[in-house]
């Protein structure tokens, strides 16, 4: 029985050490609303609950910033988020862009990363979907 507490409570501390914590952690996407129709350039406003936003280069616990994917998916955690035309960096700590997409379906992943552009995972992303008119 005693072992089984230890056993418990190694895993807790397992959880915690190696990734957020899905109840309480989190990106969501303040606009545009999810399957909204929007006309290029439109802004996008990213969010982020319990941890906090950081320019890129220190590495603090429960801290980042945001990356925004376009057409693209969440990036496992523990990964270098790429930087290319469709991983788009905010490494001074920007909330918000504004971005031009062809007119057509596109998805907008929201990927939160720590100050080495490495990913907290799909716990930390938020993908929606826009419609470029
Ligand atoms: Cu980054």
């Amino acid at each position: 029985m005693k072992n089984l507490f230890v056993l418990a409570c190694l895993c807790l501390l397992a959880a915690c050490a190696h990734g957020p914590d899905p109840q309480s952690q989190g990106v969501f996407v303040v606009e545009p609303a999810d399957g909204a129709i929007v006309t290029s350039p439109f802004r996008v406003k990213f969010g982020v609950k319990g941890m906090e936003v950081r320019p890129a280069g220190d590495l603090i616990a429960n801290t980042g910033h945001h990356h925004l994917l376009i057409d693209a998916q969440p990036i496992a955690q523990g990964t270098v988020v790429p930087a290319d035309a469709t991983h788009i960096h905010f490494g001074k700590g920007q909330t918000e862009t504004e971005i031009s997409l062809a007119p057509g379906t596109h998805t907008l992943t929201l990927q939160f990363g720590n100050g080495a552009h490495i990913s907290y995972g799909p716990t930390m992303s938020k993908t929606i979907t826009v419609t470029v008119r």
